[in-house]
């Protein structure tokens, strides 16, 4: 596959509902789209930093400046064989993993095309259709937060996820397992804690979740498999899992129980597979993260959810969720039993659409 030109764009989309977690708000998403043009074809990614260095320390900045003055001009007319070439390739640079994650993912949508098959099954996934939860952010009430999970229960979803952090944690519970006392449910803590607070994470337990996500330190392990030793609620690391082999360090430390799989977080599709490995090895369950993504980085995380190994419902969601208009055709839908049905055409099974993305850019720069 000889790369011939490659495009970085920021647009700015705004979200339908402001998305709150124990980090910050986030209103309009800065998405950096990467589009890369080979052999007559065109792929896609997208990077999915957040606005801010708060979730990671990678932003729409970081991830141009890696893009356009290393991963672009190490990509650009070479001729590559497979995507997982790529990878290799973007190795020495430490980290930046959802700058590189967005142009190797766009090289995966380009060989899925070459090859005739849907972007899922060149990845080596199984399913035909994945199930779903939702995130739900902080809210300003209880009573607020309640009707929103009762929404997306009568909508088909199948877990539902909350963002929990001091404050907005045991009483938000107590309230959700009252009014829906059998509902498959779970935290996101994003970090919001640390063993200081053990007493008070014990107390989690009585609310029977399927998990709590990233309760401790974004980087950590070690914490994480002392409270594991501590707690009867399976933890689920997300922030700190950057590869296949912290995914090992931590199965085998017992840092938790279940990984949330993120294509940005681990660098793209080579190494989420590694990750899948390693823990489908072990029996280890995991499911697919979501980063507020537009319709591409959903595209390549339905994709990715197809995986044998992805057993539990993930946070990849419908369109509408987020977007007024999605950039892709059609949007994302979720079934009334809370799946989506996985395109079978070739590559995303899902069109950019060109208009809409060009009207929501606020910057771009090509390279031949
Ligand atoms: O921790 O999973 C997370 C959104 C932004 C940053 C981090 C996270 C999230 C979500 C939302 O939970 C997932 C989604 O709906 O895309
Ligand atoms: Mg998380």
């Amino acid at each position: 596959m000889k790369i011939d030109r490659i495009e970085l764009r920021e647009l700015q989309m705004p979200l339908v509902h402001p998305f709150e977690t124990s980090f910050g708000r986030t209103t309009t998403r800065r998405i950096v789209l990467v589009q890369v043009d080979a052999e007559g074809l065109t792929g896609w990614g997208e990077v999915t930093a957040g606005e801010e260095p708060f979730y990671s320390y990678e932003t729409p900045e970081t991830a141009w400046h890696i893009l356009r003055d290393y991963l672009i001009p190490w990509t650009l007319g070479k001729d590559w064989v497979a995507p997982g070439d790529v990878a290799a390739r973007f190795r020495p640079i430490r980290g930046h993993n959802m700058a590189k994650a967005a142009l190797e993912n766009a090289l995966w949508d380009i060989a899925a095309q070459q090859q005739d098959l849907p972007l899922a099954k060149l990845v080596g996934g199984t399913l035909t259709e994945i199930p779903c939860g939702v995130s739900i952010g902080i809210q300003t009430s209880e009573e607020e937060l309640l009707e929103k999970v009762g929404r997306e229960v009568a909508t088909g979803y199948q877990r539902i996820k909350v963002k929990v952090k001091p404050g907005w944690d045991l009483n938000v519970l107590e309230a959700i397992r009252t009014r829906f006392p059998r509902l498959l449910l779970m935290a996101d803590a994003n970090s919001a804690y640390s063993l200081a607070d053990l007493a008070h994470l014990k107390e989690f337990d009585r609310f029977y979740l399927m998990m709590i996500e990233q309760p401790l330190g974004w980087d950590d392990l070690l914490d994480h498999a002392k409270l594991q030793k501590e707690i009867s609620t399976p933890i689920c690391l997300d922030e700190s899992i950057h590869n296949a082999d912290d995914a090992r360090k931590a199965l085998q430390i017992g840092a938790g129980k279940i990984i949330n799989i993120k294509l940005g977080r681990v660098g793209g599709f080579t190494e989420a597979k590694r990750v899948h490995e390693v823990c489908r090895a072990r029996n280890v369950p995991v499911w697919c993260g979501g980063m507020l993504e537009s319709g591409i980085g959903r595209a390549h995380n339905i994709a990715m959810s197809t995986l044998p190994g992805f057993t539990l419902p993930g946070d990849v969601s419908a369109s509408k969720r987020y977007w007024a208009e999605d950039i892709i055709d059609p949007q994302v839908t979720v079934s009334a039993q809370g799946t989506i049905h996985v395109p079978q055409t070739a590559g995303l099974g899902y069109t950019p659409n060109h208009r809409r993305i060009e009207k929501l850019t606020v910057r771009k720069e090509s390279f031949e």
